[in-house]
């Protein structure tokens, strides 16, 4: 978790990532709802030409469901096949079924064509680090998934998971670079959690992190921490604190901690659903 990427990292990711694709019809890429932009891949797009694409808005439970909404017919308008889901309980899980066979509609027709009976549709999963790949395997192969072990004649003897008779899916999860020239980028990443807290300033993090919201969902933080949105972010990060008992010793305010106790509620999804970038912005 929390991978560090070098150049050379990304180098041989997108190699490794260009072999994997080769055996699959289809990606099934991981997208954190909160930021369904800054967390997909560059160049996921180019690497995925030809394929099956299905993107899943993942831990949508944390984000706005308004924006939700927004963002599936945002990726559907670019063609995309779009399923909200938290992949930690569930939610989500059985439309993806359908949809996996809807998104390969071509490949099916094309087997039967050629006169091929029951090749399973053949996937595998994507995402940045953190985005709930993982998460997402384990509940939706369940119990019931089988290793359907080395298959034959392909170069590497994959490991591959039987879903049902329909699907397999590739065992390994691609791991996934993000973007790195844009700073903003980053900084939601770090909002979510995706970049280690200690190579950052979680205070000043925290204080565009109330900048944020307290103009996007104003009163958010009024209701969590029974504080005045009324001052600057410093005032208000120490309206946390203060309400929070985050002293230090002399009773000195520490701002520090309450950063600290800010992500922590606010990536627990204790302070409401939000999303950190809005669909409505992208549409042009
Ligand atoms: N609320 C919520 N949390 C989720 C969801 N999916 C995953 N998580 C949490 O997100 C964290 C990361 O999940 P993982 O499944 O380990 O993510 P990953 O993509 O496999 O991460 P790497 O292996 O580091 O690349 C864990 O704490 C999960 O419990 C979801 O849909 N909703
Ligand atoms: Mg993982």
């Amino acid at each position: 978790m929390n991978v560090q990427w070098y150049p050379g990292h990304m180098t041989k990711a997108k190699r490794q990532m260009q072999e994997d694709l080769k055996l699959i019809d289809l990606i099934i890429e991981l997208v954190d709802a909160r930021v369904p932009l800054s967390s997909r891949n560059p160049d996921i797009d180019q690497l995925g030409q030809n394929k099956s694409r299905l993107i899943l808005l993942n831990k949508a439970d944390l984000a706005d469901e308004r924006q939700n909404e927004a963002w599936k017919e945002y990726f559907q308008s670019k063609g995309f096949h779009v399923v909200k889901v938290d992949s930690r309980n569930g939610a989500g899980m059985k439309t993806i079924q359908n949809v996996i066979q809807e998104a390969c509609k071509e490949k099916i027709e094309r087997d039967r064509r050629r006169g091929i009976k029951n090749r399973p549709i053949r996937a595998m999963v994507a995402g940045i680090p953190n985005v709930g790949k993982s998460t997402f395997i384990n509940t939706f192969a369940g119990k019931a998934c089988a290793k359907t072990g080395n298959r034959p004649g392909v170069t590497k003897g994959k490991q591959w998971i039987r879903l049902n008779k329909n699907v397999e899916l590739l065992d390994t999860p691609g791991i996934l670079w993000p973007k790195f020239e844009d700073q903003e980028v980053g900084i939601r990443l770090a909002f979510v959690g995706s970049i280690k807290d200690d190579i950052l300033n979680m205070e000043e993090l925290a204080l565009k992190l109330i900048d944020y919201l307290k103009a996007r969902y104003t009163g958010l933080l009024e209701k969590r921490y029974g504080i005045s949105e009324a001052g600057n972010a410093v005032e208000i990060l120490g309206g946390i604190a203060k309400a929070r008992g985050c002293l230090k010793k002399g009773e000195e305010l520490d701002y520090t901690k309450a950063s600290g106790l800010l992500f922590d509620d606010f990536r627990g999804g204790k302070i409401g659903r939000i999303t950190l970038e809005w669909a409505e912005q992208e549409k042009n």
